[in-house]
């Protein structure tokens, strides 16, 4: 399982077997493997894209609506769906998406969630008094109970990021193995959020570790500047920048000290994607990222919606080659 940014309109190479490719501000043609087109600009080079692939031969294929690569170690699935406009038929189908994903992974062999990534169009917009988002969560939620029960045990890291138009987008890593979920000390689980944010709670995990076959991945989920359950820093982005990688280190530290593993710190991030609310912070916030993090780690900049409407930046990363 590798993964290898893709900066500007650069395409891919053939001779790789590829898991699943997901572009941002294009649609990216069709392919024998699932892909994906996030409407999301990347900032830094006008194109991105994510690629995911494998050591190992893939086999194809596709399950309601779900494109999945299977590797026999890891599964990888896509899909991108017009759900619907009103609010209580989006979660109908936000329901059934989610199902859908759990079935597939159970059918194949793969019943262990690693990563998910979330991306859906007026994410903080309300509709009949609830925010796109809260749907999205209660819908989750939801989803995860009916299938599982005692499901935050078995909750992965995940991203939920607002897109510019478009479909409903989810992609996922799940594995044969289980992940090893973690926490992370300087913010209450989101799980656990109190009621003012919604009436169902995010359900993910702060960081999923994926230790397997010789290979250390470490999945950081979407961070922002929370501390506890509060937004930090309402209005600064550069301030909120900092609070997100104090976040991010106490993950990476703590993780290393509980797990025994080689994480250590900021350092050891190979790959981030950069969530910005608004397109004219890029200067200042890859400034000051390259300030903290050097010039050797892979990042993609993206004009993406966070959850709250007073977030700023997000960032998701992935530590381990
Ligand atoms: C937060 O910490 C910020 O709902 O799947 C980050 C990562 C966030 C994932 C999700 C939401 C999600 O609450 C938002």
């Amino acid at each position: 399982l590798q993964l290898r940014y893709i900066r500007g309109p650069e395409t891919i190479g053939a001779p790789e077997h590829v898991l699943g490719l997901v572009r941002f501000g294009a649609e990216p043609a069709a392919a024998a493997y699932p892909v994906a087109g996030i409407a999301m600009a990347e900032l830094d080079h006008g194109a991105g894209a994510e690629l995911w692939t494998s050591a190992l031969p893939v086999r194809y294929g596709s399950a309601n609506g779900i494109r999945y690569a299977d590797n026999g170690q890891v599964l990888f699935g896509a899909i991108a769906d017009d759900v619907p406009a009103d609010g209580t038929g989006f979660e109908r189908r936000v329901g059934q998406i989610y199902d859908a994903a759990f079935e597939l992974c159970q059918a194949q062999g793969h019943p262990h969630l690693l990563r998910v990534w979330n991306y859906f169009p007026q994410i903080n917009q309300a509709r009949d008094g609830l925010e796109t988002y809260q749907r999205f969560c209660r819908a989750r939620a939801l989803a995860f109970q009916a299938r599982f029960g005692e499901f935050v045990p078995r909750l992965p890291s995940a991203s939920a990021i607002g897109s510019h138009g478009g479909r409903f987008v989810l992609y996922f890593i799940a594995a044969r193995a289980a992940g090893l979920h973690r926490e992370n000390p300087r913010q209450l689980s989101a799980y656990s959020y109190p009621p003012q944010y919604g009436p169902r709670s995010p359900s993910f995990a702060r960081a999923t570790l994926y230790r397997h076959a010789g290979q250390e991945l470490f999945f950081i989920s979407g961070t922002a500047s929370i501390v506890g359950h509060e937004s930090m820093h309402r209005g600064d982005v550069c301030a909120q920048l900092d609070e997100t990688l104090r976040n991010i280190e106490t993950l990476i530290e703590s993780t290393g000290r509980d797990e025994a593993v080689r994480l250590g710190g900021l350092g050891d991030i190979d790959f981030l994607k950069v969530y910005l609310r608004r397109p004219a912070d890029l200067a200042p916030v890859r400034a000051r990222l390259r300030e903290r993090l050097g010039e050797a780690v892979q990042v993609l900049y993206l004009h993406g919606e966070i959850c709250r409407s007073e977030l700023l930046v997000e960032i998701e990363a992935v530590a381990g080659r």
